[in-house]
Parts: structure tokens; C-alpha cells; sequence
């Protein structure tokens, strides 16, 4: 089933003139209500008038993660404060999260793009789904909600964690579809192995999966232990959340929802675009957004882009698995984790040496995440409660700046290994599994 057959399925020529017409209006209004985009445009010598179609892109500025911390919390938007109805936010690379505001307008496009996703892996209105992303700040959860909504299925606003509860409401309730990340659907589906409630029982088909690379293997290993056929959510919070792309029942890329997002692919070193069909880092626009529309937004993760037409019928282009990301952000449990924001709680307690390494591993299908760190000669003490004390301190500092609870190990001061040229700091062993 397709959600919207016109925007969908458009032959390339119009998508492009669609495009066109959407940058164009978008670039005016950024020019004229957003400061930062005006005085970068200007130091280009650009004025609108210097895009008329989507090509003329390229000669657009990027946007980075850098510049919604330096605009924290609301200079990038287009819109005034009156017409933003909801706030979403992630980690930045520091303290501070990257905020995103939404019109109502930008709610309603959130609603269409999540609608697509829910409709290509086959639910609909008689179908109940259960939504284990993370409420709050986090745009997992109330993404997937408003596109269960849209489409007028049923949703179960369970958000993550209770196992025990989301496997009964599961049950009770009638789930076909489940949204969560791929490594909360592996653990549910041992949770669910290890109740006393028959498979049979459970009505679940279909998984949308995403917040988090994935790959093949895991799918097969969700679809085999779950028994539902598992598709990919692609999103993120700068650009709207889950909805910028979705798999479709040929699961062979994740389509994009262009006509919104028009997605591009640059080297990530010098930021020229690549051949078509390379390997590069995934840039977006927001084409039709008015609360914060972003221009040519370094998203960091890596990726290509394919434009053959898909047996499904849709014309949208679709890119291939996220292979990784060039920057040194970790998604931990789903949440976004930067080794400096670590850093950055680490230095701000005296009793701390700035000497820190960060593992993280995947046991029983769910992350684990450990930061080990020096303590100060003066500080270190025999006195297990002063350390204990001290434990309980950094984590939760590093809870309230991350949001997760890492298992932090005090270690001796100069007990981590140095380097001797670009220090590492993390051991991420879920690559190697
Ligand atoms: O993770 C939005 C989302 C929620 C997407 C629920 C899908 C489902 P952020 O927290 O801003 O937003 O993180 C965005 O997560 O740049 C990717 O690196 C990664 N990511 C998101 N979806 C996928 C996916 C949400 N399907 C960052 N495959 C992105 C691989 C993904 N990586």
C-alpha cells in the first residue's frame, strides 16, 4: 500500500521541478526571518534570486551540528516563538542539546512523511501498534505516535523500558506492529521467548526499527526470533525525526521522502558532491518545514543514494544502509552519545584526572556502557565510601548531561594507557560482533 500515490510515485522530471519550487520558497524565507542563514548568505554575495532550481544548491552554505549549539536555543528558527507549538531536542557534542521547534504546519508534515513509513510496511487503520520509542524530548516516541495516528491505526504509547509490561500490553492488546530500536526488538523478542505466553497468542507481524545502525544479520536474527518481517525507520531530530525515510515491502533501501527532504551526497572531507551512486556523507534540506528549516544539513552519517525505480511502484529515491558516521557520536540504547560530553563532566570535578576511556558492548542484545576514569592522587583513598560517594557523584552528572547511566569504574591516577598521538578514548566492541 502507498500513503500518498502523487508525491510517492512522481516521475523524476516533476519531483525535480517540485523541488525547485519548494527550495526556492524556502531559501526566501529563511533569508528573510532567520539572522544566521541571512549573514552567511550574504558573506557568499547570495540573495535568493541566486537559486531558481534545485541545482542551484550547491552553492547554498551548510549547516552543522556546531551551529545549532552556537544558536542554542532558538536562533536558528523561521518562525516566531508564537507559531512553534512543540519542542524536540538531542544531544549536542557538549552540555547542551541541539533544539528543534515545530509549527503546526511541521507537526502535520511530521504526521504525512510517518504516515508513508507505517503504510509501506503494510499496517493501517484496523491495526494496533505499539510504540516502545522513547517518550519526551527524544523524537522517537511521539514521532511514531503521530504517524499511527495519521493513518488511524491504533496506538499503544508505551514508550521503552518495563519489559514485563510491554510483553503483556503486547499480548493483551492486540499489537501487529512494534516500534522500537532494532536492539530493544532483540531483547523483547528473549523476553518474549522466556514468558509463559505462547507466540501463537501474540498478533505481531511487522517492526519498524531504526534510531541506531542495523544490519542485515540483525534483521534476520529480529525476523527469525520475532517472527514479523522487520523494516527500517530512518530519521533525525534536526531534520524532523522517524519519517525522513522508510523501507518499503522490498526491503532494498530505505526510500526517502524527497518531496520534503531533498537529500545529498558529499564528500565528507571537502564537502563536494560525489558521483552519483558513491559513498559519502548524507546531506539534507528541509524543503517544505517553516518552525526551523535547515539548509544542506551535515547529518555526519554515511550512506549513498539510489535512484533506479523500485519494484514497489515508488519513484523516491532511496539510499542504501547507514554504514557508519564520520563524526565519533555512539548511539548507545538509542541515545546519542558524544565521548566529549563525558569529557566534559569529567574536567568540571576537581577530583577527577582529565584521563577517561569509554567501553561500550552489546550483552544479552542490550548496550552496555562503561567509562573508566582516573581519580586524583590527593582524592584517591583507601576509604571505600569516599570512592562510592564519589561513583555515585559522576553518574549522575553524566545522567543528567547524556541522560543514560553509565557503569563508571574509578581507576588509579595514571592507571589508562596513554597515547602517543591521537588519544583514544573509546572502545566501541558491538562493531566487531
Ligand atoms: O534517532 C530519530 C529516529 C527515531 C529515527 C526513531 C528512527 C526511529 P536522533 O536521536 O537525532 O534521531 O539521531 C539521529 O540516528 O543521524 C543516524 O546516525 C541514526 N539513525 C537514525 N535512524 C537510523 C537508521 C533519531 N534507521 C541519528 N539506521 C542519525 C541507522 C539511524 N542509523
Amino acid at each position: 500500500m502507498i500513503w500518498n500515490e502523487t508525491m510517492e510515485c512522481m516521475d523524476r522530471a516533476n519531483m525535480r521541478t517540485l523541488q525547485s519550487i519548494r527550495l526556492k520558497k524556502t531559501v526566501e524565507r529563511i533569508y528573510q526571518n532567520c539572522e544566521p542563514y541571512h549573514r552567511r548568505m550574504q558573506e557568499k554575495g547570495l540573495s535568493p534570486d541566486d537559486i531558481q532550481t534545485i541545482d542551484d544548491i550547491v552553492k547554498l552554505p551548510f549547516t552543522s551540528k556546531k551551529d545549532l549549539r552556537d544558536y542554542y536555543p532558538f536562533g536558528l528558527l523561521s518562525s516566531p516563538m508564537s507559531e512553534i507549538v512543540r519542542l524536540h531536542a538531542s544531544s549536542g557534542t557538549t552540555g547542551k542539546p541541539i533544539v528543534v521547534g515545530y509549527t503546526r504546519n511541521d507537526l502535520a508534515i511530521w504526521g504525512e512523511v510517518g504516515a508513508r513509513c507505517f503504510t509501506a510496511y503494510g499496517l493501517g487503520k484496523q491495526d494496533v501498534v505499539q510504540v516502545s520509542y522513547g517518550y519526551g524530548l527524544f523524537t522517537g516516541g511521539l514521532g511514531a505516535h503521530g504517524a499511527v495516528e495519521t493513518i488511524g491505526g491504533t496506538v499503544i504509547p508505551m514508550s521503552s523500558g518495563n519489559t514485563e509490561k510491554q510483553i503483556m500490553l503486547m499480548h493483551d492488546f492486540g499489537a501487529v506492529g512494534l516500534a522500537c530500536t532494532p536492539s530493544y526488538a532483540l531483547f523483547l523478542a528473549d523476553a518474549l521467548h522466556d514468558s509463559s505466553i505462547p507466540r501463537e497468542e501474540f498478533k505481531l507481524k511487522v517492526g519498524a526499527f531504526g534510531a541506531e545502525p542495523w544490519t542485515e544479520e540483525m534483521r534476520k536474527e529480529i525476523e527469525s526470533k520475532l517472527g514479523i518481517k522487520a523494516y527500517d525507520i530512518y530519521g533525525l531530530t534536526e531534520i524532523i525525526g522517524p519519517g525522513v525515510g522508510h523501507e518499503c515491502q522490498c526491503q532494498n533501501g530505505t526510500h526517502l521522502c524527497e518531496d520534503h527532504f531533498y537529500p545529498e551526497i558529499v564528500n565528507p572531507e571537502t564537502g563536494e558532491p560525489v558521483a552519483p551512486g558513491e559513498f559519502g556523507e548524507l546531506v539534507f534540506s528541509t524543503i517544505t518545514k517553516s518552525g526551523m528549516p535547515l539548509l544542506r544539513f551535515r547529518t555526519r552519517d554515511l550512506t549513498r543514494l539510489i535512484y533506479d525505480k523500485c519494484e514497489c511502484g515508488r519513484t523516491s529515491v532511496r539510499m542504501d544502509r547507514i554504514l557508519g558516521r564520520c563524526d565519533d557520536m555512539l548511539i548507545i540504547r538509542g541515545v546519542n552519545v558524544f565521548p566529549s560530553q563525558v569529557e566534559s563532566v569529567i574536567c568540571e570535578m576537581p577530583e577527577l584526572e582529565p584521563h577517561y576511556f569509554i567501553v561500550v558492548d552489546r550483552v544479552n542484545n542490550l548496550d552496555t556502557f562503561e567509562v573508566q576514569v582516573e581519580v586524583k592522587e590527593e582524592f584517591y583513598s583507601d576509604e571505600v565510601n569516599k570512592l562510592l560517594d564519589l561513583r555515585k557523584q559522576i553518574v549522575h552528572r553524566l545522567q543528567s548531561v547524556i541522560g543514560l547511566s553509565p557503569d563508571v569504574k574509578l581507576v588509579e591516577p595514571r592507571s589508562l594507557e596513554r597515547s602517543q598521538g591521537k588519544a583514544k578514548r573509546v572502545n566501541d566492541k558491538r562493531k566487531f560482533k
